[in-house]
């Protein structure tokens, strides 16, 4: 049995307090935060989401197990994420237009803060313009754009033409993340990389400052 079965388990069922006591155990136990979103929390919601696309599950479930993750990861961002110290760079991330999904968006922003980057977290559903004005204002190095539904892939494409048009292609780096988006996909539309997950995004915005 696997030491992470029961926190699984408790973020697929949606249960908060047992989310929140068990990865205050495997804390004890020595687990490293990764290791927890790893082993637990990511893997109960891909769980949930197979469970969903074969029916066996619904919209609520999804919506239950994803809060309960949620409180998961409110105990492990303070562990993550430093503070004090001069900044490596700037990132603005979101989750784009159309899309609610914002879970893997705010590991890849917890990571990327716990690396040292000022992160400036649009949340979901943000636009082109949002994010453009938002790179202006903060003079961000770095874009993360993240998107789970194939649907609102296409909103990257058009994020990538406003910084065109905004004359920030090029200056600023773009990468992208999230289940639809391929390496493929990143060359087709000009983004500059693409994460499979959020330590390759991080170890990215690392070289990408460097
Ligand atoms: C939880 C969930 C929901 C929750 C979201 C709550 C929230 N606050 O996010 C709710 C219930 C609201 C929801 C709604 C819907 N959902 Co939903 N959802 C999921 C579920 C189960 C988990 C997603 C998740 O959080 N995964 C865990 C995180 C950690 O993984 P991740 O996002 O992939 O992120 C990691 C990497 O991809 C990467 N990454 C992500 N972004 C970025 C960005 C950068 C820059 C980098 C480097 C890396 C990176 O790093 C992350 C961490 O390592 C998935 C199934 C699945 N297995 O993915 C379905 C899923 C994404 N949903 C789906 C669908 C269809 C929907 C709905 C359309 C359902 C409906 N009929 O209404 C709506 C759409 C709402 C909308 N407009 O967005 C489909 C999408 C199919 C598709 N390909 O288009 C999925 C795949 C389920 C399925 N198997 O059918 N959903």
């Amino acid at each position: 049995m696997s030491e992470y079965e029961g926190l699984v388990r408790a973020v697929e069922q949606g249960d908060f307090t047992g989310t929140q006591n068990l990865v205050n155990a495997l804390l004890n136990q020595g687990k490293s935060p990764d290791e927890i979103i790893r082993g637990g929390i990511v893997l109960a919601l891909d769980i949930v989401g197979k469970r969903f696309s074969a029916g066996e599950c619904y919209i609520p479930e999804m919506l239950v197990a994803a809060r309960a993750s949620q409180r998961g990861l409110d105990v492990l961002t303070p562990l993550l994420v430093k503070t004090g110290f001069k900044p490596r760079g700037t990132v603005v991330i979101g989750t784009v237009r159309g899309d609610l999904h914002d879970i893997g968006k705010n590991i890849v922003a917890m990571m990327l803060k716990g690396a040292g980057f000022h992160v400036v977290d649009l949340g979901f559903d943000v636009g082109p313009e949002k994010f453009v004005n938002a790179l202006n204002t903060e003079n961000a190095q770095i874009l993360a754009m993240s998107c789970l539904l194939t649907t609102t892939m296409i909103s990257m494409q058009e994020t990538i033409d406003a910084l065109r048009e905004a004359g920030l292609y090029g200056k600023v780096k773009v990468m992208i993340g999230g289940p639809p988006t391929t390496d493929d996909f990143a060359k087709e539309i000009g983004a500059d990389f693409r994460g499979k997950d959020a330590y390759e995004g991080v170890e990215q915005a690392k070289r990408f400052v460097a």
